[in-house]
Protein backbone atom coordinates (compact mmCIF):
# COMPACT_ATOMS: atom_id res chain seq x y z
CA UNK A 1 0.00 0.00 0.00
CA UNK A 2 3.12 2.47 -0.41
CA UNK A 3 4.12 3.72 -4.06
CA UNK A 4 7.25 2.52 -4.51
CA UNK A 5 8.62 5.56 -5.98
CA UNK A 6 7.21 9.01 -6.61
CA UNK A 7 6.74 9.89 -10.69
CA UNK A 8 6.64 13.90 -10.58
CA UNK A 9 5.12 13.97 -13.68
CA UNK A 10 2.29 11.68 -13.32
CA UNK A 11 1.26 14.17 -9.77
CA UNK A 12 -1.67 16.28 -10.59
CA UNK A 13 -2.56 18.17 -6.87
CA UNK A 14 0.44 16.51 -4.58
CA UNK A 15 4.09 17.81 -4.73
CA UNK A 16 6.54 14.61 -4.63
CA UNK A 17 7.32 16.00 -0.69
CA UNK A 18 3.91 16.09 0.16
CA UNK A 19 3.42 12.34 -0.92
CA UNK A 20 6.82 11.78 0.73
CA UNK A 21 6.02 13.00 3.78
CA UNK A 22 2.58 11.59 3.91
CA UNK A 23 4.63 7.79 3.78
CA UNK A 24 7.41 8.87 6.22
CA UNK A 25 5.22 10.86 9.02
CA UNK A 26 1.47 9.32 8.26
CA UNK A 27 -0.54 11.82 8.08
CA UNK A 28 0.00 14.92 6.13
CA UNK A 29 -1.08 18.39 6.39
CA UNK A 30 -2.51 20.51 3.06
CA UNK A 31 -3.81 23.86 3.86
CA UNK A 32 -6.57 25.54 1.88
CA UNK A 33 -7.41 22.40 0.60
CA UNK A 34 -10.72 23.99 1.06
CA UNK A 35 -11.55 27.49 -0.43
CA UNK A 36 -13.62 29.78 1.84
CA UNK A 37 -16.70 29.19 -0.39
CA UNK A 38 -16.64 25.31 0.45
CA UNK A 39 -15.93 26.30 3.75
CA UNK A 40 -18.69 28.07 4.62
CA UNK A 41 -21.45 25.74 2.39
CA UNK A 42 -20.25 23.38 5.28
CA UNK A 43 -20.45 24.87 7.92
CA UNK A 44 -24.18 26.43 7.29
CA UNK A 45 -25.24 23.25 6.10
CA UNK A 46 -23.99 21.77 9.62
CA UNK A 47 -25.81 24.68 11.63
CA UNK A 48 -29.22 23.64 9.45
CA UNK A 49 -28.79 20.18 10.59
CA UNK A 50 -27.96 21.15 13.89
CA UNK A 51 -31.05 23.16 14.20
CA UNK A 52 -33.32 21.65 12.34
CA UNK A 53 -33.04 17.76 14.02
CA UNK A 54 -36.04 16.76 16.12
CA UNK A 55 -35.12 15.67 19.98
CA UNK A 56 -38.50 14.23 19.88
CA UNK A 57 -38.00 10.77 20.41
CA UNK A 58 -34.28 10.91 19.91
CA UNK A 59 -32.28 8.18 22.11
CA UNK A 60 -29.75 10.31 23.47
CA UNK A 61 -27.02 8.76 22.42
CA UNK A 62 -23.49 9.60 23.71
CA UNK A 63 -20.94 9.45 21.30
CA UNK A 64 -17.71 7.82 23.56
CA UNK A 65 -14.73 6.44 21.62
CA UNK A 66 -15.42 2.72 23.71
CA UNK A 67 -11.71 2.90 25.24
CA UNK A 68 -13.56 1.86 28.11
CA UNK A 69 -15.82 -1.69 28.52
CA UNK A 70 -18.89 0.82 30.26
CA UNK A 71 -18.20 3.38 27.28
CA UNK A 72 -18.66 0.82 24.84
CA UNK A 73 -22.04 0.26 25.75
CA UNK A 74 -23.07 3.54 24.42
CA UNK A 75 -21.69 2.83 21.24
CA UNK A 76 -23.65 -0.44 21.16
CA UNK A 77 -27.10 0.46 20.38
CA UNK A 78 -28.92 0.65 17.16
CA UNK A 79 -29.37 4.18 16.81
CA UNK A 80 -25.64 3.85 16.60
CA UNK A 81 -24.92 0.64 14.84
CA UNK A 82 -27.21 1.07 11.75
CA UNK A 83 -26.23 5.12 11.58
CA UNK A 84 -23.82 4.08 8.38
CA UNK A 85 -26.16 4.93 5.78
CA UNK A 86 -28.20 7.81 7.62
CA UNK A 87 -28.09 11.28 9.07
CA UNK A 88 -28.22 10.39 12.96
CA UNK A 89 -26.68 13.07 15.92
CA UNK A 90 -24.73 11.96 18.95
CA UNK A 91 -24.44 13.80 22.28
CA UNK A 92 -21.55 15.06 24.05
CA UNK A 93 -21.21 12.97 27.48
CA UNK A 94 -21.27 16.32 29.30
CA UNK A 95 -24.27 17.35 27.69
CA UNK A 96 -26.70 15.29 29.00
CA UNK A 97 -27.52 15.55 32.83
CA UNK A 98 -28.10 13.11 35.48
CA UNK A 99 -31.93 13.38 34.79
CA UNK A 100 -31.05 11.88 31.30
CA UNK A 101 -31.83 15.63 30.02
CA UNK A 102 -29.50 17.85 27.79
CA UNK A 103 -28.43 20.68 29.87
CA UNK A 104 -28.10 23.05 27.05
CA UNK A 105 -29.53 23.85 23.63
CA UNK A 106 -29.35 20.86 21.16
CA UNK A 107 -26.88 22.95 18.66
CA UNK A 108 -24.46 23.20 21.54
CA UNK A 109 -24.97 19.38 22.73
CA UNK A 110 -24.15 17.46 19.57
CA UNK A 111 -20.79 15.93 19.55
CA UNK A 112 -20.84 14.19 16.09
CA UNK A 113 -23.49 13.50 12.75
CA UNK A 114 -23.31 10.78 11.30
CA UNK A 115 -21.99 8.48 9.40
CA UNK A 116 -23.54 8.68 5.93
CA UNK A 117 -23.33 12.60 5.16
CA UNK A 118 -21.47 11.43 2.15
CA UNK A 119 -24.35 10.11 0.21
CA UNK A 120 -27.05 11.35 1.79
CA UNK A 121 -26.65 15.03 2.09
CA UNK A 122 -26.30 16.80 -1.31
CA UNK A 123 -23.90 20.14 0.04
CA UNK A 124 -21.35 17.18 1.73
CA UNK A 125 -21.51 14.70 -1.37
CA UNK A 126 -20.22 17.73 -3.30
CA UNK A 127 -16.86 17.60 -1.30
CA UNK A 128 -16.69 13.80 -1.26
CA UNK A 129 -17.05 11.57 -3.38
CA UNK A 130 -18.02 14.37 -6.27
CA UNK A 131 -14.86 16.64 -5.82
CA UNK A 132 -12.27 16.53 -8.42
CA UNK A 133 -9.56 17.86 -6.19
CA UNK A 134 -10.56 14.66 -3.78
CA UNK A 135 -9.63 12.23 -6.31
CA UNK A 136 -6.47 13.81 -7.28
CA UNK A 137 -4.96 12.93 -4.38
CA UNK A 138 -6.60 9.77 -3.98
CA UNK A 139 -4.59 9.17 -7.61
CA UNK A 140 -1.40 11.09 -6.08
CA UNK A 141 -1.39 9.08 -2.96
CA UNK A 142 -1.42 5.52 -4.82
CA UNK A 143 -2.37 4.03 -1.71
CA UNK A 144 -5.71 2.37 -3.17
CA UNK A 145 -5.99 0.98 -6.40
CA UNK A 146 -9.60 0.90 -5.93
CA UNK A 147 -10.93 3.21 -3.15
CA UNK A 148 -14.54 3.23 -1.19
CA UNK A 149 -15.59 5.90 0.79
CA UNK A 150 -17.70 5.37 4.07
CA UNK A 151 -18.17 6.08 7.63
CA UNK A 152 -18.56 10.35 7.44
CA UNK A 153 -19.14 12.68 10.16
CA UNK A 154 -19.02 16.26 11.42
CA UNK A 155 -17.45 16.25 14.71
CA UNK A 156 -18.36 19.30 16.62
CA UNK A 157 -16.32 20.02 19.55
CA UNK A 158 -18.83 21.94 21.57
CA UNK A 159 -16.81 24.58 23.93
CA UNK A 160 -16.03 23.96 27.23
CA UNK A 161 -17.27 20.21 26.76
CA UNK A 162 -16.13 18.57 23.40
CA UNK A 163 -14.70 15.35 24.66
CA UNK A 164 -11.28 14.34 24.27
CA UNK A 165 -10.51 11.96 21.19
CA UNK A 166 -7.81 9.32 23.45
CA UNK A 167 -4.87 7.89 21.16
CA UNK A 168 -5.62 5.97 18.50
CA UNK A 169 -5.38 4.77 14.73
CA UNK A 170 -8.37 4.32 12.52
CA UNK A 171 -7.81 0.68 11.31
CA UNK A 172 -8.75 -0.48 14.54
CA UNK A 173 -12.34 0.79 14.00
CA UNK A 174 -12.32 0.05 9.88
CA UNK A 175 -10.64 -3.23 9.75
CA UNK A 176 -9.55 -4.49 6.80
CA UNK A 177 -7.14 -7.42 5.67
CA UNK A 178 -4.87 -5.82 4.83
CA UNK A 179 -5.18 -2.69 6.82
CA UNK A 180 -5.92 -0.11 4.25
CA UNK A 181 -7.92 2.71 5.87
CA UNK A 182 -7.19 6.03 5.51
CA UNK A 183 -8.86 9.45 6.82
CA UNK A 184 -9.68 12.50 5.06
CA UNK A 185 -10.42 15.43 7.99
CA UNK A 186 -11.17 18.98 6.88
CA UNK A 187 -10.97 21.62 9.33
CA UNK A 188 -14.48 23.74 8.85
CA UNK A 189 -12.76 26.19 11.60
CA UNK A 190 -9.72 26.95 13.28
CA UNK A 191 -7.95 24.51 15.21
CA UNK A 192 -5.84 25.69 18.10
CA UNK A 193 -4.22 24.23 21.22
CA UNK A 194 -7.19 24.87 23.31
CA UNK A 195 -10.27 23.74 21.02
CA UNK A 196 -8.86 20.30 20.96
CA UNK A 197 -6.48 20.61 16.86
CA UNK A 198 -5.56 17.42 16.47
CA UNK A 199 -1.69 15.92 17.32
CA UNK A 200 0.36 12.86 15.80
CA UNK A 201 2.74 10.69 16.48
CA UNK A 202 4.63 10.76 13.36
CA UNK A 203 6.24 7.57 11.93
CA UNK A 204 3.80 5.43 14.49
CA UNK A 205 2.27 3.77 11.27
CA UNK A 206 5.39 1.70 10.41
CA UNK A 207 6.01 0.96 14.47
CA UNK A 208 2.50 0.38 15.41
CA UNK A 209 0.41 -2.34 14.52
CA UNK A 210 -2.97 -2.87 14.63
CA UNK A 211 -3.12 -4.73 18.07
CA UNK A 212 -6.88 -4.86 18.49
CA UNK A 213 -10.15 -4.17 16.54
CA UNK A 214 -13.56 -2.47 17.33
CA UNK A 215 -16.25 -5.19 16.45
CA UNK A 216 -19.88 -6.14 16.74
CA UNK A 217 -20.24 -8.41 19.42
CA UNK A 218 -22.31 -12.04 19.09
CA UNK A 219 -24.18 -10.91 22.20
CA UNK A 220 -25.02 -6.92 20.83
CA UNK A 221 -23.10 -3.72 21.10
CA UNK A 222 -19.92 -3.29 20.11
CA UNK A 223 -16.28 -4.21 22.02
CA UNK A 224 -12.79 -4.79 21.35
CA UNK A 225 -11.26 -7.80 19.86
CA UNK A 226 -7.58 -8.62 20.67
CA UNK A 227 -5.50 -9.41 17.76
CA UNK A 228 -1.78 -9.24 19.60
CA UNK A 229 -0.27 -8.45 22.66
CA UNK A 230 -1.30 -4.32 23.07
CA UNK A 231 1.23 -2.07 21.69
CA UNK A 232 3.55 -0.24 24.36
CA UNK A 233 2.83 2.98 25.86
CA UNK A 234 3.67 6.28 23.69
CA UNK A 235 5.30 8.89 25.21
CA UNK A 236 3.04 12.12 24.89
CA UNK A 237 6.19 14.38 24.63
CA UNK A 238 6.85 12.88 20.79
CA UNK A 239 3.74 14.02 19.46
CA UNK A 240 3.33 16.95 17.16
CA UNK A 241 0.30 19.36 17.55
CA UNK A 242 -1.02 20.09 14.45
CA UNK A 243 -2.91 23.50 14.46
CA UNK A 244 -4.31 24.99 11.58
CA UNK A 245 -6.50 27.02 9.94
CA UNK A 246 -10.58 26.33 8.22
CA UNK A 247 -9.92 24.61 4.51
CA UNK A 248 -6.98 22.52 5.88
CA UNK A 249 -7.21 18.87 4.61
CA UNK A 250 -5.08 16.46 7.23
CA UNK A 251 -4.86 13.25 5.44
CA UNK A 252 -4.55 9.94 8.18
CA UNK A 253 -2.85 6.98 7.42
CA UNK A 254 -4.97 4.27 9.43
CA UNK A 255 -2.29 2.60 11.58
CA UNK A 256 -1.05 6.26 12.56
CA UNK A 257 -1.84 7.21 16.17
CA UNK A 258 -3.43 10.64 17.00
CA UNK A 259 -5.80 12.38 19.29
CA UNK A 260 -7.29 15.51 20.20
CA UNK A 261 -8.10 16.99 23.46
CA UNK A 262 -10.91 18.22 25.02
CA UNK A 263 -12.03 21.38 23.94
CA UNK A 264 -11.79 23.72 27.28
CA UNK A 265 -12.36 27.08 25.03
CA UNK A 266 -15.34 28.83 23.96
CA UNK A 267 -15.25 28.21 20.74
CA UNK A 268 -16.61 25.49 18.47
CA UNK A 269 -14.27 23.56 16.75
CA UNK A 270 -16.27 21.74 13.74
CA UNK A 271 -14.58 19.00 11.70
CA UNK A 272 -15.63 17.02 8.82
CA UNK A 273 -14.34 13.55 8.41
CA UNK A 274 -14.29 10.33 6.18
CA UNK A 275 -12.75 7.85 5.63
CA UNK A 276 -11.78 5.26 2.30
CA UNK A 277 -10.86 2.13 2.23
CA UNK A 278 -9.26 -0.82 -0.55
CA UNK A 279 -12.06 -2.55 -2.17
CA UNK A 280 -12.00 -6.16 -2.96
CA UNK A 281 -10.33 -8.52 -4.12
CA UNK A 282 -7.24 -6.11 -3.52
CA UNK A 283 -8.94 -5.92 0.44
CA UNK A 284 -11.12 -7.71 2.68
CA UNK A 285 -13.94 -5.78 4.68
CA UNK A 286 -14.66 -7.41 7.80
CA UNK A 287 -17.93 -8.21 8.15
CA UNK A 288 -17.34 -7.88 12.36
CA UNK A 289 -16.55 -4.40 11.90
CA UNK A 290 -19.18 -1.76 13.15
CA UNK A 291 -19.93 -0.34 10.38
CA UNK A 292 -21.42 -2.54 7.53
CA UNK A 293 -22.72 -1.71 3.74
CA UNK A 294 -26.35 -2.07 3.16
CA UNK A 295 -28.31 -3.21 0.33
CA UNK A 296 -29.22 0.22 -0.22
CA UNK A 297 -25.98 2.29 0.55
CA UNK A 298 -22.96 -0.02 -0.79
CA UNK A 299 -19.56 2.13 0.03
CA UNK A 300 -19.20 4.29 -2.54
CA UNK A 301 -16.56 3.85 -5.39
CA UNK A 302 -14.42 6.90 -5.40
CA UNK A 303 -13.02 6.66 -9.14
CA UNK A 304 -16.86 5.32 -10.23
CA UNK A 305 -18.03 8.80 -9.53
CA UNK A 306 -18.76 11.54 -12.47
O1 LIG B 1 -11.63 15.35 15.22
C1 LIG B 1 -11.10 14.85 16.20
O2 LIG B 1 -10.93 15.46 17.24
C2 LIG B 1 -10.61 13.43 16.17
C3 LIG B 1 -10.70 12.83 14.81
C4 LIG B 1 -10.07 11.49 14.74
O3 LIG B 1 -9.31 11.09 15.55
C5 LIG B 1 -10.40 10.63 13.62
O4 LIG B 1 -11.22 11.02 12.76
O5 LIG B 1 -9.85 9.52 13.55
Amino acid sequence: MSPVSVDDSKLTYLTPSQVSKFYDDGYLVIPQFLDQDEVDKLMKRTQDLLDSFDLEGHPLTKFTTGESEDESKHVGDDYFLNSGDKIRFFMEEDAVGKDGKLNRPKNRAVNKIGHGLYECDAVFREVSPHNPKLKAVARDLKFHKDPAILQSMVICKQPEIGGKVPEHNDSTFLYTDPPSAIGFWFALEACTPTNGALSFLPGSHKTTPISKRFVRLPTGGTGFEQLQEENAPTDDAEYVLETCDAGTLVLIHGSVLHKSEKNLSQATRYAYTFHMIESEPYAKYDEKNWLQPTQEMPFTKLFAQE
